[in-house]
């Protein structure tokens, strides 16, 4: 009994290698494209409703006139994001995972066909809502940014550690709530800085804007291009 249940395990990993090797292969023709068009590739990382889709469609409406954004939007069934970003007057591809709880590298190759990427400055990938496996399958983005709202708790760095050490940016998003809330956001900080000391973290409000501007001044400062 003892044997068999080693084997499956063996082969699991195998299978498990497998396709984070095929991801790797995608992730690197994706990242060879960035760097071609000079684009800014964001994979936004969060568990569901801490406010993705409402940053962007916020960020895109201060931003849209200095600025060309497109999105790639992850949920397992449903438009609903893609209609929200499209509404704000930027280009939009869903993709629907029917279940799956991440996004691949191979299905932004295919959703980077769709889109008219000449002139693109910025394309955000807004992931599945989910703070654990999006964090082990590279995308070939350049940044990426995980979003925790401050109704999710506390003590979610040191429960989903990888999502946060991987991350470029910590958005810490719906401060407007903290007057309700037990919410350490000082404790947040410090545990994500212990995980991952070069994270930087911006707190924000995409109801009220409070601290917004921050966030706009770091998607736009200038960027040396890296050389493909
Ligand atoms: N109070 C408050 N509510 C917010 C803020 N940002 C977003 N919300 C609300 O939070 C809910 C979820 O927001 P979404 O933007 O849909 O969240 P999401 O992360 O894109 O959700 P999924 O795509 O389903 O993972 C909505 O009711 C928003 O209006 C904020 O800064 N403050
Ligand atoms: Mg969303
Ligand atoms: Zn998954």
């Amino acid at each position: 009994m003892l044997g068999v249940r080693k084997n499956l395990m063996k082969m699991k990993i195998k299978i498990g290698k497998k396709i984070l090797a095929k991801n790797e292969d995608f992730a690197a023709v994706n990242r060879k494209f960035f760097k071609k068009k000079n684009i800014l590739c964001i994979n936004m990382i969060s568990s569901p409703g801490s406010g993705k889709t409402t940053i962007l469609e916020k960020t895109i409406g201060q931003l849209k006139k200095k600025i060309n954004i497109a999105v790639i939007e992850g949920d397992l069934y449903t438009k609903l994001d893609a209609e929200r970003i499209r509404a704000t007057g930027v280009q939009a591809i869903q993709i629907e995972t029917k279940g799956a709880c991440h996004l691949n590298a191979d299905q932004i190759t295919n959703a980077l066909h769709k889109l008219d990427t000449d002139n693109l400055d910025i394309i955000v990938i807004e992931n599945i809502g989910n703070l654990v496996c999006p964090s082990d399958f590279d995308l070939g983005e350049t940044m990426r940014v995980v979003v925790l709202s401050v109704a999710e708790g506390d003590d979610k760095c040191r429960k989903y550690p990888q999502s946060f050490a991987k991350a470029n940016i910590l958005l810490i998003n719906k401060t407007d709530l903290l007057p309700h809330l037990d919410f350490d956001i000082k404790k947040v900080k410090k545990d994500a800085l212990k995980l991952n000391k070069h994270l930087k973290i911006f707190e924000i409000s995409a109801k009220t804007a409070a601290g917004m501007k921050n966030w706009f001044n770091w998607l736009t400062e200038p960027r040396t291009p890296v050389s493909p």
